[in-house]
């Protein structure tokens, strides 16, 4: 077919410095979630994706090309580890998932096997990397990561409550009839069963829930507030039920994150990265509102949680101390 085009001299080098070059490794629901979401929001100029099954690799990527000449340019591989080089971003979405009723913390032996053979490969061959764990259980995995690739903390971030915090905004804004994105709240702590709901700092347009709702500590206003906490906490259990994994939001979630970090955009996210003095908390990975940018998690933000949200957040970290303890990190 060469013979359409007419050669016109040598050609100029095409690639840019700045190109935005990421990896998905993991071609399962959550990771081409992830891709088809970065796709259609031009998020990336080059996207490689890995799998260890690679006749599915081979399908999920001829799937998604196919629709390159709807959306904005971009180059998408299905590649190996060969490819890991002179990447900005890699997303790890590889490992076993919950099965119905299952815990995500069900899941840490299998997934910290599977990260042993992937994160130093990753690092050896783009060493300056920002890297975006989304495998559960996502802060043990995260903890896990940030030990096995021997990177700055601010390197190492899971995705942690961002896709729990999305279920608490839009659950509450679908109760108080309002658009989610006017509902300023977050959920911390681990992505999972232990995480905290901060109704202390509770924002529905620029007014604190004390304000707004001066009893909602009594029981009658706040059981119908703690409704809402628990189809947070378990909407995961309920969507597995019905369709085996959960997907969309999560691919949404992760370009959030993606976008934050290749457009340096200093955006407040509740992922999840290295805590250090947090209330007395140390060593532990898991979610309070932080600055992502290209230099990944810079800073974390101050939060002012009541006294029981405190505690509860120091249960979170406890729990995930003694399990990462326990698997001999
Ligand atoms: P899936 O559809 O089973 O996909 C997992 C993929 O990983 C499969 O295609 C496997 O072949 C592949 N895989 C396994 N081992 C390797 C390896 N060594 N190298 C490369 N690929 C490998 O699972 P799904 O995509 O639904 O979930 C993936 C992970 O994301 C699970 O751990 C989920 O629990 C987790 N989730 C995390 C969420 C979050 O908010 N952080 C949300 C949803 C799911």
């Amino acid at each position: 077919l060469d013979q359409i085009f007419t050669p016109i001299g040598d050609s100029l080098p095409l690639v840019s410095q700045d190109l935005r070059k990421a990896a998905i490794i993991g071609a399962g629901q959550v990771g081409m979630a992830c891709a088809y979401s970065m796709l259609i929001q031009n998020t990336l100029d080059e996207l490689i994706i890995t799998d260890i099954n690679q006749e599915k690799l081979e399908g999920e990527v001829m799937d998604l090309v196919h629709g390159l000449s709807f959306v904005e340019p971009s180059v998408i591989k299905a590649g190996t580890i060969e490819d890991y080089q002179d990447l900005d971003l890699v997303i790890i979405t590889a490992g076993a998932k919950q099965h119905p009723g299952e815990s995500r913390l069900n899941l840490v032996q299998r997934n910290v096997e599977i990260f042993k053979s992937i994160v130093p490969e990753v690092v050896k061959r783009s060493p300056n990397a920002i890297l975006l764990i989304v495998s559960n259980p996502v802060d043990i995995m995260t903890y896990v990561s940030l030990k096995l690739s021997g990177l700055p903390a601010s390197r190492v971030i899971g995705s942690g409550t961002v896709l729990d915090t999305a279920r608490f905004k839009y659950l509450l804004g679908q109760k108080l009839k309002l658009d989610s994105r006017n509902v300023h709240g977050y959920i911390l702590g681990e992505h999972g069963d232990s995480e905290v709901a901060l109704w202390s700092e509770l924002h529905i347009g620029g007014s604190r829930l004390d304000q707004l709702i001066p009893n909602w500590r009594e029981p009658e206003v706040y059981d119908q507030l703690d409704q809402v906490y628990n189809q947070v906490k378990n909407a995961a259990y309920e969507i597995i039920q019905r369709k085996g994994a959960t997907s969309y939001a999560i691919g949404l979630g992760v370009t959030q994150i993606a976008q934050a970090i290749l457009r340096d955009q200093n955006h407040i996210l509740t992922v999840s990265s290295l805590i250090k003095d947090f209330y007395g908390i140390n060593d532990v990975c898991f979610s309070i509102p932080a600055v992502v940018n290209r230099q990944g998690v810079e800073r974390q933000i101050a939060i002012y949680p009541s006294d029981e949200e405190l505690a509860q957040l120091r249960k979170s970290a406890q729990l995930l101390k003694e399990i990462t303890s326990g698997i001999g990190f």
